[in-house]
């Protein structure tokens, strides 16, 4: 058994726990990263797109945004079309300024893996049992397997950056964690392609066929979605079947733009929104997919990842350079304020454009609220400040 000493244990080599641990380097905080797939799995995941000035701040403080400065496409609007009518929702007019950039998680992902070479510090792949000890002592551990030898982990603090069905919150003794969880009877069927995008602006589109979306990775990059029965299998999706179900839902002008082509990735997400209350325990501390998870349509998932990143490093660097140790407990309700907001955003959005019944009272309120912030300036303005995303609180 070989044992090592790092400052902090990150769970999880993802976006949050890439990141997380290229912030704490910056700082002079060793820390290694556990990650159970390999490097190429992890960038196989075609997830967000959207990133809000917020992230792409964190990413400049850590020293990884130029490639996404060269690369990323700055929008300073976002369409919603409603049976055919399309609104420009002015981003930037309507928020002061702020705008969104469309950059892929993948290439995040890779650029904080570029990083993270350069630093030196270590991240073990293909880590297998990957198992957080002792969190609520002082000496806490992480054990995992590699090439059938245990090796252990000795630090002073845990990050759980390992996703929705890592290992970290489950290993919380029950009864101290909350959970909040709503199920969408619907999921996202999702095709990457190399064809040029209908549109320069993404288009969230409200049909009676289903809610469809389309986003992109470039000029050159589409991404499309289509909301299909929860139960749905991606088998049942030729390509020629997905372009034909998105050209039906597309509004018109953008429908003549439509090129398709065979496609690169297509998977299905189901929706959810959940939550896992306090966000800390002891040593150990949950971060992004982790500790909640939004459905995709207001584009919050990897950005509330992203503010939580922000919380804890400035938490951690404070703890470990001035011996703050008050902060800790600080943790979970600042993350858990902005984290509330972007669930209800995305819930709202699901809601706004999704097939729920339009028949009844409820589906007609729904129509007439959904009316309202397209067509009211305040409504926009709403809309809009929730969509670039909600300042990241200071740290006293
Ligand atoms: P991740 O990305 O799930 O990474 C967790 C990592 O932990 C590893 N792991 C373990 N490692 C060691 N031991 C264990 N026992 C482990 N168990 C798991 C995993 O292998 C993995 O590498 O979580 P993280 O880093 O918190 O990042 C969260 C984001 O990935 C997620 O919130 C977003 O992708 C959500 N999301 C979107 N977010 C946005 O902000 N904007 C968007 O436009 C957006 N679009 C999306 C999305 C998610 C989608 N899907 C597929 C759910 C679109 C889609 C379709
Ligand atoms: C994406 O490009 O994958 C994307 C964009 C916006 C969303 C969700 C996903 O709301």
């Amino acid at each position: 058994m070989r044992r090592q000493k790092t400052q902090v244990v990150i769970v999880g080599a993802g976006p949050s726990g890439l990141l997380l641990g290229q912030l704490l380097h910056k700082q002079g905080i060793d820390n290694v990263i556990v990650e159970r797939v390999s490097a190429e799995y992890v960038l196989g995941r075609i997830r967000a797109g959207v990133i809000e000035q917020g992230f792409s701040d964190l990413m400049e403080e850590a020293g990884v945004s130029g490639r996404m400065k060269a690369e990323g496409e700055v929008h300073h609007a976002v369409e919603i079309a409603t049976y055919g009518d399309v609104h420009s929702i002015d981003l930037s007019g309507l928020t002061g300024g702020k705008v969104v950039t469309v950059y892929g998680q993948t290439e995040i992902t890779h650029d904080l893996m570029d990083a993270r070479s350069a630093s030196g510090q270590q991240t073990i792949y293909e880590a297998a049992d990957v198992q957080p000890h002792d969190i609520n002592t002082d000496s806490p551990f992480v054990t995992y397997t590699v090439d059938g030898q245990q090796q252990v982990l000795e630090c002073d603090y845990i990050a759980g950056c390992d996703g929705y069905h890592g290992i970290c919150r489950p290993s919380i003794p029950e009864g101290v964690l909350k959970e909040y969880e709503k199920i969408y009877p619907f999921g996202w069927l999702g095709l990457l392609a190399d064809t040029p995008p209908v549109n320069f602006e993404l288009i969230y589109i409200k049909h009676e066929r289903g809610f469809a979306l389309c986003s992109k990775r470039s000029e050159t990059r589409s991404r499309y979605y289509l909301e299909v029965p929860v139960d749905e299998k991606v088998e049942n999706w030729s390509d020629d079947r997905f372009w034909e179900e998105l050209r039906r839902r597309l509004p018109a002008d953008a429908e003549k733009r439509l090129v398709t082509g065979p496609s690169l990735e297509k998977s299905i997400a189901p929706l959810r929104s959940f939550v896992a209350e306090p966000m800390q325990y002891g040593r150990m501390f949950l971060v992004g997919d982790a500790a909640h998870i939004v459905p995709p349509t207001g584009a919050k998932g990897l950005n509330l990842a992203a503010s939580d990143v922000s919380t804890l490093y400035r938490i951690l660097t404070k703890v470990f350079k001035q011996g703050r140790t008050d902060l800790i407990e600080k943790y979970s309700q600042i993350c858990l304020r902005r984290v509330w907001h972007g669930v209800r955003f995305s819930w709202w959005m699901t809601s706004m454009l999704h097939s729920f019944d339009e028949s009844d009272i409820e589906g007609r309120i729904r129509s007439s609220e959904l009316s309202f912030f397209l067509k009211e300036e305040a409504g926009r303005r709403v809309l809009a400040q929730q969509y670039v995303g909600l300042p990241y609180e200071e740290i006293e």
